[in-house]
């Protein structure tokens, strides 16, 4: 029998204490660490027309000295931006004035902080020293916004990752899969040129919805028919059915100016009109939208285009593009038969 060796007895205990010690640092830990949590800007569908604009989630609760990375998905731009309170809101081709470089940086609501336009591929993170709750916001789009909660340590987080990534991944499918519209779908009608039912053209179609972290929103970046098949002398009519995006009509070059018209005329109703005669006449519709709502102690803004016609006189095949959308692949043709 081995003789009792006092040395080792306490060795076994202080390891034993030790380890309790390691097992209550591991557990207090990530209360004390500087969490790194993950959200993604914008998501899109494969042929890229249909677009989440949205923060996924929306909405996050993080202690004072976490940081977010924030990973951007989608063809479309956004930006990351969180202005100081009552600060006027910024041109997103401006920003702060100016872009936070590199691919991190700071908030604590004093000086504001946005990223420069991201595309698919580009992320960046943002640490939050202070508690407080900040509102984040896309200078691309008015209807995209959400909020990080910044709680003391004290208090406990609501949430995990998982929580957050199951919600993102759930409201990236609910805007994606909106189908109270038709949506994304191709009608092709240039088989054996028959005249298309009516000479109307959906331009775009979109949803606004609502959470407590802001607004979310669904854009779907396409000529509902954008093949249209019609007689020589007809006119094609197109409106836009979006609440947020606009969106243009633009035969032949494509001007740098997107907002103004070209070679087009006001109809008695408002409506702009436009004649193309060959394929190398431009037309440009302009903005194409619903008019904008009236603010309270804000003049009322003008009615705007929300109509849009061009009348085809001669036979031939006329491809036209939204200048703003075209990347996402909005585009049409008329097919004029005689
Ligand atoms: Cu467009």
């Amino acid at each position: 029998m081995k003789a009792f060796n006092p040395v080792r007895l306490s060795g076994i205990l202080r390891s034993g204490i030790f380890r309790c010690m390691f097992i209550l640092a591991f557990l207090v830990l990530p209360q004390i660490a500087r969490a790194q949590w993950q959200a993604t800007v914008g998501a899109q569908s494969e042929s890229l027309g249909r677009q989440a604009l949205a923060f996924l989630p929306n909405e996050l609760w993080i202690h004072a000295g976490d940081s977010v990375t924030w990973t951007f998905d989608s063809d479309e731009i956004h930006t990351v931006t969180f202005q100081r309170p009552a600060q006027i809101r910024l041109a997103f081709q401006v920003g702060c004035p100016g872009f936070a470089a590199g691919g991190s940086g700071s908030f604590n609501g004093t000086t504001c902080i946005s990223t420069p336009p991201f595309v698919k591929g580009q992320s960046f993170t943002i640490a939050f020293p202070t508690a407080g709750n900040f509102k984040l916001v896309c200078l691309v789009h008015a209807n995209m916004t959400g909020v990080v909660h910044v709680l003391d340590l004290s208090q406990s987080l609501p949430y995990g990752q998982d929580f957050y990534d199951d919600q993102a991944a759930e409201q990236r499918k609910s805007l994606l899969s909106d189908d109270d519209h038709d949506g994304d779908r191709e009608h092709h009608h240039d088989s054996g040129h028959e005249h298309s039912g009516t000479n109307t053209v959906m331009a775009g179609v979109g949803e606004v919805s609502a959470n407590g972290g802001g607004f979310q929103t669904l854009i779907v970046a396409r000529f509902m028919e954008p093949t249209k098949v019609i007689h020589a002398g007809e006119t094609v009519e197109w409106t836009n059915f979006d609440p947020l995006a606009r969106h243009t009509i633009t035969f032949g070059v494509q001007p740098l100016n997107p907002v103004a018209p070209v070679n087009a005329t006001r109809d008695t109703d408002g409506a702009l009109h436009g004649t193309v005669n060959s394929a190398a006449d431009n037309v440009h519709s302009g903005l194409l939208g619903a008019a904008p709502q009236d603010q309270v102690q804000l003049p009322a803004p003008p009615l705007g285009v929300t109509r849009f016609r061009v009348t085809f006189p001669n036979p031939g095949e006329f491809p036209y593009i939204c200048v703003i959308h075209g990347n996402l692949g909005m585009k049409g043709k008329v097919i004029v038969i005689p």
